[in-house]
């Protein structure tokens, strides 16, 4: 490792010493980072700031995931997920199907429910209220994770109700944190031609403002490898450390490769791995006032997840047991379910420390 960073030219020291210093990169050095640097480069940089933080340690938790319904009005154009209603293969679970699902992974210790679906009139504000209620009666220490901003934007217009409103009701009703997707790229251009109808940049934003002045804790996610440039992930970024400076309310950025399969963008490449992987290494340096950075293995694949730790990753999500299938039916490879041993042996072998986190990443036992 010495070695190497005797051969860091001008600018790679620079951003060197600005890690050994605890401070970001800007907007020139992660400009840099992913038109010139080489992998080998981003992946010291990232790993120099992620030992800095973590040491060892890379974190998961045992979850499971519960799509409730692929029905879903918006039709995003990246999205291989969505159905529409009558569709042969859509489906909508009920409150008895839900319950059950966490009923049967309980025992395993799971700590927390992740809610994922469409925006499907019939699977409502109340729809979900009410299931939470229950949750939270049956299983008062289980983390409930739901919803994006868009379902939140999604409930406050059916319901004729403000974001405040909304919120209120679902934390109310045992809801603890808001997921980080739909977000995509935080640039209504591209929103326009990737997801047109989609809550608008400035809306996402603020949802998440509004849930964090309210206690409700957030992530945020960025979907990158399709019409986007660096610059525009670049100023996603900068929009996300912005609020994060402000309200302190995000736990992790998760970057979210867009999956070819089954959808239709107009793009005919996904991204490669190389780019991938020093997307995290930017992510890690430029993203520092967002604790976590999550390489989300049921759509990079396990090995990926493990590998991105080396390039700043310090989190992979969890065991999920059911499979989550927005990526597996855009192309993912993933292997169904990773148990707890498995995810640990994964960790292990390639030279890292499996520490189990909560969802609020304090660590387990
Ligand atoms: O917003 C959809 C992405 C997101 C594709 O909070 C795609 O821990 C790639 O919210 N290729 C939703 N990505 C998922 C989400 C999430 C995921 C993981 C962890 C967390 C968390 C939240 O999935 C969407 C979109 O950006 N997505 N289609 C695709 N073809």
């Amino acid at each position: 490792m010495k070695n190497l960073i005797n051969h860091l030219n001008a600018i790679e020291n620079e951003i060197y010493e600005l890690i050994l210093n605890g401070h970001p990169i800007n907007v020139e050095h992660a400009l840099y980072l992913y038109e010139k640097a080489s992998p080998t480069v981003c992946m010291i940089l990232a790993s120099e700031k992620r030992k800095q933080l973590y040491g060892n340690k890379v974190f998961y938790n045992k979850n499971i995931h519960v799509e409730v319904t692929n029905i879903c009005t918006k039709k995003c154009k990246f999205c291989s997920f969505y159905r529409e209603e009558g569709d042969t293969d859509s489906w909508e679970l009920g409150e008895e199907e839900v319950l059950n699902s966490i009923n049967e992974k309980i025992g395993e210790g799971i700590t927390e429910v992740h809610f994922t679906g469409g925006l499907n009139p019939r699977r409502n504000l109340k729809f979900f209220t009410n299931l939470f209620h229950k949750i939270r009666i049956m299983y008062p220490n289980l983390h409930i994770k739901a919803f994006t901003a868009v379902e939140i934007e999604f409930f406050s217009q059916m319901e004729k109700i403000s974001i405040v409103e909304v919120l209120n009701e679902l934390k109310i009703s045992g809801m603890n944190s808001l997921a980080g997707g739909g977000a995509e790229i935080l640039n209504d251009n591209i929103r326009n031609k990737v997801c047109p109808g989609k809550t608008r940049s400035e809306k996402w934003l603020e949802i998440h403002q509004t849930a964090h002045i309210l206690g409700i804790k957030s992530n945020c996610t960025m979907l990158y490898g399709h019409i986007e440039t660096y610059a525009d992930r670049i100023l996603h970024m900068q929009k996300l450390i912005e609020l994060q400076s402000k309200t302190g309310g995000f736990n992790c950025f998760i970057p979210l490769k867009y999956k070819i399969y089954g959808n239709n963008i107009g793009i005919k490449k996904e991204a490669t791995l190389i780019e991938e992987l020093k997307n995290y290494a930017v992510s890690r340096l430029f993203v520092t006032n967002i604790p976590h950075l999550k390489a989300y293995w049921p759509m990079t694949g396990i090995d990926t997840a493990i590998l991105a730790v080396n390039f700043g990753a310090d989190d992979i999500d969890g065991t999920i047991f059911e499979s989550t299938k927005i990526y597996s039916m855009a192309g993912a490879v993933n292997k169904p379910v990773m148990t707890e041993l498995q995810i640990r042996e994964k960790i292990i072998f390639a030279g890292f420390e499996p520490m189990e986190r909560d969802s609020e990443y304090n660590i387990k036992n």
